[in-house]
């Protein structure tokens, strides 16, 4: 008895072991499937990887890679074709061929291979998908809640760590072809040449992979790395400086892809300095870069503190200038007018724009919706975006990432489907949420029917739900100061940036919430076209999520769904809370179906999830309560806070820190 009670823990520990995840293989095969046959007559790095990757894990019938011409077919787009006992694949880049290699292996991870019909052909929406990395040269991310950067500086260009591969590999199965190395708050440094080494080693890991690497530049750097005595860009001096460096990097880097620019915005050196303007700035590196191939993506991200609504001024400022920029720059606007916001209405700079490319920044790191901490999955947020903004209409698109140190990559093992559903919205942004939410479940967890539909609910719903405990119907910015985790709706630092300040934005008064964006107040609403402005310009025609954003709602106007906006406000609060209620129970089914490891890392998340939607919700609805001066509508959750108590929350925590579950409960 004893013996076979010994044996069988031992069977169940084997199979924990041999189940057991840390979640470092992100989407990845096992690499342990492949044994059919690979041929090809192409024989480059990139075509070795794909030849590599099928010969791992592909299980299917022959393959034959064959590199080809064809009308139908852009550069990175490929053809996957079954005749006979053969599968063939066809591209007329090396890139294309890599692609199909990761598509055929999707399929046959998410058991797809067999139902599929075929041909199947694919070209990329985006020509540049690339992620915009904010890490910064001592190993720093800002906004980063998953370790440290990946970028090991010092011991570049010498030391390269295995993971520098990885994470090609991995981009490159979700299609992404470029990455923006360090914070667009730049550092001067990083032109400098021994940083130009580092960079380059990286550069070389990445190419087989079809990876271009690009870098944020500081416009101050002739300044600081030379002593040049100005940084205007119609000094002379100035432009041969930029020439030469840029020269420099194409010598090490051939395929170098070209520079992110954050100008004068929050503090950030720029052409205005100097009394030019955005264009003049952009177009000064656009021609440096031009002779080599190289783009400007130039970031419209500005507003100073003097203007009336900080909504409206990227649209001022880039307007008047559309038509001035050099046809290698693109402008990268972040999806809302603001910074990112759990819901914004999509900036109106992309419908204002049209002699200029633009591009999209999508923020993946969750600084604004709960760090690594929540499950929040984005791609129905980002699909959103995409219903204002017609992808065709972008060159490009941009995802600022969320990839640290930490073993599974992301902080959170949910975080890992943001960068899996940036990659593939960036591929093809017609791809539903909900199709890209069950392909990431299937390579990451589970294909079980049992595992993916409790789980693919949670996920679908995620998103709305951070939005209704967080900043529900329009809310914006009632984060706390600096690391943006908690509620601070209160916040009022004295001698700090009005702009900064949660007041500026919610307008919370005894008549009633909201910033009033219409006609009668900023009319920001006027920035986007007909029939959008005047729909949002009237408050009863204005759409419940965006109302706050774009009006000033008495507390007792009544909305279309009959409620009050007070009590508008805490149904939405009170059902953020409850449907993270119920994503622990939705997670709790699927015990059978996760490793150990996981399945509690995730359970103990959702508490702290739950803990954080109740801190939310009784903080917001409290502290505005001391305004509408309405009782709690009866059918609610009632808080379990005071307004007193939540005012003295004090994460000590720096703008780049997560904070911990130990940290969060001494202080909430
Ligand atoms: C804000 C972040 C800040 C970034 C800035 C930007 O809080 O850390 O530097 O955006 O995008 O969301 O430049």
């Amino acid at each position: 008895m004893k013996k076979r009670t010994l044996l069988l823990g031992l069977i169940c520990l084997f199979m924990q072991m041999a189940f057991a995840e840390d979640g470092s293989r992100v989407w990845l095969p096992k690499q342990n499937g492949g044994n059919a046959s690979i041929t090809t007559s192409i024989h480059t790095p990139t075509t070795a990887i794909a030849v590599k990757e099928l010969q791992q894990n592909w299980d299917g019938p022959a393959v034959h890679l064959q590199k080809k011409k064809d009308k139908q077919l852009s550069a990175e787009g490929y053809r996957i074709n079954h005749t006979g006992n053969q599968v063939t694949i066809t591209s007329s880049t090396d890139q294309g061929l890599l692609y199909a290699a990761y598509h055929l292996i999707r399929l046959q991870q998410t058991q797809e291979w067999d139902k599929v019909s075929l041909p199947i052909e694919e070209n990329p929406v985006f020509p540049i998908r690339i992620l915009n990395h904010w890490d910064n040269l001592d190993g720093t991310i800002e906004r980063g809640y998953a370790g440290k950067s990946l970028w090991n500086w010092e011991e570049l260009p010498t030391k390269l760590s295995p993971r520098y591969e990885t994470y090609a590999r991995a981009n490159a199965s979700i299609g992404i072809n470029g990455t923006v190395l360090n914070n667009v708050n730049a550092s001067p440094q990083i032109l400098s040449a021994p940083y130009l080494q580092k960079v380059k080693s990286l550069a070389d890991v990445f190419r087989p992979y079809g990876i271009k690497v690009y870098l944020s530049v500081n416009f101050a750097s002739p300044m600081v790395l030379d002593s040049l005595e100005t940084a205007d860009p119609l000094n002379k001096e100035v432009i041969r400086w930029w020439k030469n460096k840029v020269k420099e990097i194409y010598q090490l880097i051939p395929d170098f892809g070209g520079f992110l620019v954050k100008a004068n915005s929050e503090g950030q050196p720029g052409p205005c300095d100097f009394g030019r303007t955005h264009a003049e700035g952009a177009n000064m590196l656009a021609d440096a870069l031009k002779p080599f191939k190289g783009i400007v993506m130039w970031r419209a991200f500005v507003y100073n503190a003097n203007d009336a609504d900080r909504a409206k001024q990227a649209y001022q400022e880039f307007k008047p200038l559309d038509g001035q920029f050099r046809e290698n720059v693109i402008i990268q606007t972040k999806n809302g007018p603001v910074d990112f916001q759990p819901r914004e209405p999509y900036s109106p700079l992309f419908t204002a724009i049209e002699h200029t490319d633009q591009m999209v920044e999508f923020q993946v790191t969750q600084e604004y919706l709960g760090h690594s901490n929540h499950i929040a999955y984005l791609a129905p947020m980002w699909k959103e975006f995409f219903n204002f903004v017609p992808a065709q209409t972008l060159k490009a698109i941009a995802g600022v990432s969320n990839i640290g140190t930490d073993v599974n990559w992301c902080g959170h093992p949910f975080a890992q489907s943001n960068w899996y559903a940036f990659g593939r919205l960036a591929w093809n942004p017609s791809l539903t949420s909900e199709e890209i939410a069950e392909e990431w479940m299937k390579q990451t967890f589970s294909s079980e029917k049992e595992f993916i539909e409790p789980v693919k609910q949670l996920m679908l719903e995620s998103h709305e739900a951070v939005v209704d405990y967080m900043m529900p119907m329009g809310l914006h910015h009632l984060f706390a100061w600096g690391h943006h985790y908690g509620p601070e709706p209160w916040c009022d630092i004295a001698g700090a940036r009005a702009d900064w300040m949660p007041s500026y934005y919610h307008k919370a008064d005894k008549k009633g919430l909201g910033f009033n964006r219409s006609s009668t107040g900023s009319n920001a609403t006027a920035q986007y076209p007909a029939p959008l402005a005047d729909l949002y310009n009237d408050m009863k025609s204005c759409p419940e999520e965006y109302i706050l954003w774009f009006h000033h709602v008495p507390w007792d106007y009544t909305l279309s769904n009959g409620r009050t906006l007070w009590e508008s406000l805490c149904f939405h609060y009170d059902r953020g809370v409850q449907q993270v209620r119920k994503f622990q129970q939705l997670w709790d089914q699927t015990e059978s179906y996760v490793d150990a490891e996981r399945f509690k890392e995730i359970q103990t998340s959702l508490k702290t999830q739950v803990r954080d939607a109740i801190w939310w919700k009784d903080a917001c609805l409290l502290y505005f309560q001391e305004f509408s001066e309405m009782p709690f509508p009866n059918d609610y959750e009632r808080p379990i806070h005071t307004l007193e108590d939540l005012k003295k929350v004090n994460l000590g925590i720096t703008n780049y820190e997560c904070p911990t579950e130990e940290l969060l409960n001494r202080n909430r």
